[in-house]
């Protein structure tokens, strides 16, 4: 497995969810060098003197971490974008539409001008509709961009099966796909327990099918119970864009559900949403094409209804 020498990560906002990833990639050691950009320069400067100062006791003490401007963009490997108005209790993703495209806008027409040519991750909200507005604006090659998507929702759902199963997560193939929001749904006829279809198995342990859904209902509204508790939903994130930052650095080939582009895989062509793909050096790889049956289809096409009219009524 090739990996990528001189590890460069830029980060596009330091606010909650940027510096839990920026921490947990530290921690990681997976990376060479990151720096840090935002609109608050002084908290781009804080923050990058503050981790700098736990340097000697990480794992790779010799790793750079700075803030700067966009010229850093040029020659990094990745950038990873948090930046952008975050929900407020009660507030939906989409309800954060018009703020975080303007913006998205501005961030990426400088990235642009920078002729950053690596791997642009899009985790700000709506991730689906803003991946769209950052590759409209860079101009790079759609497999170069992606959304964080629905991974972090997967986590939760295998967080959750894991409870209730009482099977370590990392045993159970689940996806949660569609809008990363309350559109999103599970395809239960194509989660997995080891190789064994899940449906076999909660059968054949006498477990009731409502548990599931009651799960996946948990899942929809996990992001608002958090928010309601604590203010922002930040270390889950944090560590599904560490995940994704260290599949493409690694050139893992590794299957993570992203808002990916779609070109006819899922019967849907010309937007970013949330299905299961092969992330590598270079992006997404592929897009892994789940047999949805009739019923998930038509969750599946709804969700996209949803996205685009976002993208019609706000004439973006
Ligand atoms: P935050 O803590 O307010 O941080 C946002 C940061 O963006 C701040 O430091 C701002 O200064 C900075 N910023 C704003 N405008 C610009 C600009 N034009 N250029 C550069 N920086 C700018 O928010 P938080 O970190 O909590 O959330 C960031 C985004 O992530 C929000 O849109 C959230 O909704 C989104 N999340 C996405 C998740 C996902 O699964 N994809 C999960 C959680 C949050």
């Amino acid at each position: 497995m090739r990996t990528i020498k001189d590890r460069k990560v830029v980060l596009v906002g330091t606010g909650s969810v940027g510096m839990s990833m920026a921490y947990t990639l530290l921690m990681a050691n997976g990376i060479d060098e990151l720096v840090l950009i935002d609109v608050n320069e002084g908290k781009a400067k804080g923050e990058a003197m503050d981790l700098s100062h736990g340097l000697p006791y990480a794992p790779n003490s010799k790793m750079v971490i700075k803030s700067g401007g966009y010229e850093e963009c040029k020659d990094a490997n990745i950038i990873v974008v948090t930046a952008g108005a975050n929900q407020k209790p009660g507030q939906s993703r989409l309800e954060l539409t018009a703020i975080n495209t303007r913006i998205m806008k501005e961030i990426c027409e400088e990235i642009k001008a920078s002729g950053f040519n690596g791997v642009l991750v899009i985790a700000s909200n709506p991730v689906d509709v803003l991946t769209c507005v950052a590759q409209e604006v860079t101009g790079l090659p759609h497999n170069q961009v992606f959304g964080s998507g629905t991974s972090l929702d997967s986590a939760r759902l295998r967080f959750l099966m894991s409870d209730y199963l009482g099977i370590n997560p990392r045993s159970i193939h689940a996806y949660i796909l569609g809008e990363h929001g309350d559109s999103s749904f599970v395809s239960w006829t194509n989660c997995y327990v080891g190789a064994k279809s899940l449906l076999d198995y909660i059968d054949e342990k006498g477990k009731d099918f409502n548990d599931l859904l009651d799960i996946y209902k948990e899942v929809r509204d996990a992001a608002y119970e958090v928010i309601e508790l604590k203010g922002v939903t930040n270390y889950g994130i944090g560590l599904s864009l560490n995940k994704i930052v260290l599949a493409i650095l690694n050139n893992e080939d590794i299957v993570i559900p992203v808002s990916a582009y779609q070109n006819g895989e899922y019967g849907q062509k010309g937007l970013y949403i949330g299905v299961p793909a092969i992330i590598c050096r270079k992006g997404v790889k592929e897009v892994i094409k789940l047999p949805l049956n009739e019923v998930d289809q038509g969750k599946f096409d709804k969700s996209c209804e949803s996205l685009k009219k976002v993208f019609t009524e706000t004439a973006l």
